[in-house]
Order: structure tokens, then C-alpha cells, then sequence
């Protein structure tokens, strides 16, 4: 939702109106990863911070510093925070913005992806690895080899392999790449043009590396093509997500600045993935970022929004609601506040 919108909210009233609550309000947490593992939901959110650091298209406003994580006990709905996972300082090779995070789960070991901004202004992705899902997490020295921009997303597919998907328009640089080279005179496609698309990855056995050159994954309109640049209510912009519904694969991901979360599903982890539909309307906030997390055979989606912090855009707050797969295999689209 555009910030100049926001001014005319009444927060108690939408408040109200709100399907979800923010899961924990003490300290403000964005852009959720959730993972059922071990017979519990953690969550690996940002961390929101006021940095006093003013609004622009780069997201420098997005100064995070540190990770915690976040369980959520089924039964009663009580999230508990397990304190600091990880911070920047312990990163050797990254300077600021940790941005969106996800994590993994393979033989006992837990592994947190996340973005940072180097010194030289260029975001990587980088791993740190923990016994334990709740961290702490322990970096490795360098950044993922061949990794770029931002968002990671890491999906565990059925036959255990796993693949990271990546990559975010504007503050998150993907339009400065082309075939995975960086070249500062890059800039976003023109209107009438292909639009830039996501990134994935295989991982290595060891999951701290890539094991194949990153590729685009194509997203097509109903006719087989290609979504357009100019698509803004379709195409990809950031925080990419992948699910598996009946033996399909679901991409979704967010429009950025029309602000929707959308889907197109595929066969395989690689795509093509043909554009489905809306997974969740325009929350308060410019941002909105996701995932979908399976608790046996329920699916839910988490989300954020600023309405704790009254339309800040850069202090946000998870929250959690189920989602439903229709039977034709469509997402049922979730409007985050009733009318
Ligand atoms: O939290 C910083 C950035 O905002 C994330 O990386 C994007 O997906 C957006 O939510």
C-alpha cells in the first residue's frame, strides 16, 4: 500500500478489521520464513529497526542489524522469541541490511540464509549453520559462491534435494545482472519488454554452496508468454516462495510496488510456471512478503504488515492465517482486512 495512502487510515478501526494479529509485538519483525520442523513452527523474520534513515526506492530505510527466531506453539498460538540468532558484526564478509532470511533443515543440522550488503554496496547471500533451529547460528567466512541480490528462499523438494530461488528488483539490484554478471550500467527492462525474472539455484549435498550456475525461472501468462516488465500487477519484483500442492510447484512472490502477493505454478522445481492468480491483497505497508508452511495437512500463510508501528513502512510485524487450496488447484486470494 503507497505510503501517502496511509495518512488517511484509522489503525484502531483497521485494527479491527485485521484477519490476523501481529504474532509478537515487543520487538518488530518482517518478511517471515516459516518451517515446520522437528513438530513445531519456527519462523526466521527480519528484524525491523528504526534506523532514522529516510524513505527511498533502495530500501536504505531497511537497516537491519540482527536475526532472532520465532516459534509458534499449535496449540495455543503463543509465539515465544528465542533471542538473538545471529548478527552482522559476526559476519565477516557482510556490512549491513540483513535483509530477508530463510533456513533449511537436513541430518540434524539447521542453516540460515540470508542477504547482507557488503562494503562495497553489493548484497550476497551468505549461510550460517546451528545444531539447533532456534540458533545460534554460526556464519561461514565468505559469502555463497555465485550468489547475488537478495531473498533467498531454500525448498526441500520430496527426493531431498534442495534449491535456493533469489533475486529482487530496485534496492535488491537484480536489474544491475544479466546472465548472473553484474555490470552498474544495467537497468530494468523497458515497459513493452520480458520482465526480469526470479533466480534459482541447486544446492550442494553439504547445502553451503550452489552446485550449478543459477538460472532464471520463467513466469508465463495464460498465452504461454512471457510476463512484460510493464505487468506491475504480475510480474515478479521480490520474496520468492515455493511450495508443493498435489505434486505441482508453486512460485509465488510479490509484485513490490503494486504490492500483491501472487503464484503461477509449475511441473518441476526449474518451471516454466504459468501466472495463477492473487495469494494476498495490498496490506499496510509498501512491502509485502510471505511463505506458505505446511502443518500436516493444513497449509498457512505468513505475512506482514505495519500496522503495530501505524504505517511505518520499514517497522512491520508477522502474522499468520491459514491458506486454501482450492479444487481446481487455485489459491484462494486472502484480503487481509475485512470490509
Ligand atoms: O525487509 C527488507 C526487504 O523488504 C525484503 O528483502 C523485501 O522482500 C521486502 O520485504
Amino acid at each position: 500500500m503507497p505510503e501517502d495512502s496511509i495518512d488517511h487510515i484509522d489503525f484502531d478501526k483497521l485494527n479491527e478489521k485485521a484477519i490476523s494479529q501481529p504474532l509478537v509485538n515487543h520487538i518488530y519483525t518482517a518478511d517471515p520464513s516459516a518451517h515446520y520442523f522437528d513438530g513445531k513452527i519456527y519462523i526466521y523474520p527480519s528484524h525491523d529497526i528504526e534506523s532514522n534513515i529516510p524513505f527511498d526506492d533502495l530500501g536504505s530505510h531497511f537497516a537491519m542489524e540482527d536475526y532472532h527466531v520465532i516459534s509458534v506453539d499449535r496449540e495455543s498460538g503463543e509465539a515465544t522469541d528465542h533471542g538473538v540468532a545471529l548478527h552482522v558484526k559476526d559476519v565477516a564478509w557482510a556490512e549491513k541490511q540483513m535483509w530477508a532470511p530463510d533456513a533449511a533443515h537436513k541430518n540434524g543440522k539447521y542453516y540460515l540464509y540470508f542477504p547482507a550488503k557488503k562494503a562495497d554496496g553489493i548484497f550476497q547471500i551468505g549461510v550460517a549453520v546451528s545444531n539447533s533451529p532456534k540458533g545460534p547460528f554460526t556464519p561461514e567466512p565468505e559469502a555463497i559462491k555465485g550468489s547475488y541480490t537478495i531473498d533467498p528462499a531454500v525448498f526441500e523438494d520430496e527426493d531431498g534435494s534442495y534449491y535456493m530461488y533469489f533475486g529482487g528488483i530496485w534496492g535488491g539490484q537484480l536489474q544491475k545482472y544479466r546472465n548472473n554478471v553484474y555490470n552498474s550500467n544495467n537497468e530494468l527492462p523497458k515497459p513493452n519488454e520480458p520482465a526480469l525474472l526470479p533466480i534459482v539455484a541447486k544446492m550442494t549435498d553439504d547445502l553451503l554452496e550452489f552446485s550449478e550456475e543459477p538460472k532464471e525461472i520463467k513466469i508465463l501468462d495464460e498465452n504461454g508468454e512471457l510476463l512484460l516488465e510493464g505487468d506491475n500487477d504480475r510480474r515478479f519484483f521480490e520474496a520468492s516462495w515455493m511450495h508443493k500442492y498435489n505434486g505441482k510447484y508453486y512460485f509465488s512472490y510479490s509484485t513490490g510496488d503494486t504490492h500483491f502477493i501472487c503464484y503461477a505454478i509449475g511441473d518441476n522445481p526449474y518451471g516454466p510456471f504459468t501466472y495463477g492468480g492473487r495469494i494476498l491483497e495490498p496490506v499496510v505497508g509498501w512491502t509485502s512478503h510471505h511463505s506458505i508452511c505446511q502443518v500436516e495437512d493444513k497449509f498457512y500463510l505468513f505475512y506482514h504488515d505495519s500496522s503495530l508501528s501505524k504505517g511505518v513502512t520499514h517497522l512491520r510485524s508477522v502474522k499468520m492465517v491459514e491458506l486454501e487450496h482450492q479444487a481446481d488447484g487455485h489459491i484462494k486470494t486472502i484480503t487481509p482486512y475485512s470490509s
